[in-house]
């Protein structure tokens, strides 16, 4: 990766990996766009292009004139939001990806694109999900990311493109809010621990996800990029995580720091099917042994963490 071009770079892991890339191969060569300006102030003095992914020509345009030789494809609507607008998220999420290798196939750009534990909802092991299962979603937004995996896997054989991702687990993070997923309550949680001491959960007690923090999510896009693709067997997309959480568990790592922090519940059904339609946890060891993924941080070491960054923001 040298010069870089980032599609919804004004979301949750946009707004951050934008500043990482830009610490590790320089600010100049980094070009971070979305379709409005909210937000825009995460960016700070990063360059910043207005695009819509489902303009494929201006795209290529911003590609071929900045001499993008990577594109991080992270524009997309989440699967809370999806399913209130299942047509819009097939269109977006589907055509925006087909834009990107389609401009990758004719300049040689590389490709990262997220896919997500989303592609799991059926018929699959809970616990420990392996690498290579059933995959049959439930939701708009899974059938969009287990397409899209198919797609740029088709587009790696057939046209030779170097497209890569992983499987993204819920992402905790206190600079950007998540754009409407089923995971964002392991982020609201932190923002009402440190607001009020008190959060209800749109998630029920026991019911558990993967998740990941931020600087292990963004060390992961450059690491996967950088790997020898010599060593990859899969491509997109690698399972990764670092831990499998459920509500109660996230309240007793925060009651370490506020002993009265307290949680009660409003299940919200949609987000909760959804919730139990996906992995316990998953099994990342095709990436580890393909590219050496680990995640550093673990529960205790993440809430420290985001709750001394979340004090300094909110008070
Ligand atoms: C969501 O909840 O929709 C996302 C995801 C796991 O892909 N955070």
């Amino acid at each position: 990766m040298k010069r870089i071009l980032i599609t919804g770079a004004l979301g949750q892991i946009g707004s951050e990996l934008a500043h990482y890339l830009a610490k590790e191969y320089g600010k100049d060569n980094i070009i971070a766009t979305g379709r409005s300006h909210r937000n825009i102030e995460a960016l700070g003095d990063l360059h910043f292009e207005m695009l819509d992914v489902s303009d494929g020509e201006r795209l290529n345009e911003l590609v071929e004139k900045n001499k993008i030789d990577t594109i991080v494809h992270l524009a997309a609507i989440l699967s809370a939001k999806g399913e209130t607008m299942p047509q819009e998220t097939w269109h977006t999420n589907m055509g925006g990806l087909q834009n990107v290798l389609e401009v990758a196939k004719n300049t040689g750009a590389a490709v990262f694109t997220p896919s997500s534990i989303a592609v799991f909802g059926k018929d699959f092991p809970l616990d420990n999900t392996p690498q290579s299962t059933v995959m049959l979603p439930t939701t708009m937004y899974g059938v969009t990311k287990v397409s899209g995996e198919i797609l740029a896997d088709y587009y790696h054989q057939k046209f030779g493109v170097d497209a890569r991702g992983v499987r993204y687990p819920g992402i905790i993070s206190h600079l950007t809010l998540p754009g409407n997923g089923t995971t964002d309550y392991a982020v609201h949680i932190y923002y009402e621990a440190v607001k009020n001491n008190k959060y209800t959960s749109y998630i029920a007690k026991d019911t558990y996800m993967d998740m990941l923090y931020m600087p292990d999510a963004l060390r992961a896009v450059v690491e996967l990029m950088e790997a020898n693709p010599d060593k990859l067997i899969h491509r997109n997309a690698f399972n990764i995580t670092a831990m499998s959480l459920e509500p109660e568990k996230i309240a007793a790592a925060i009651r370490k720091h506020y002993p009265e922090f307290a949680l009660d519940y409003a299940i919200d059904p949609v987000r909760q099917a959804i919730a139990e339609s996906w992995p316990n946890s998953l099994d990342d060891t095709c990436a580890r042994e393909e590219w050496g993924w680990h995640a550093e941080y673990d529960l205790p070491a993440m809430t420290a963490d985001m709750l001394e960054n979340l004090e300094k923001k909110l008070k």
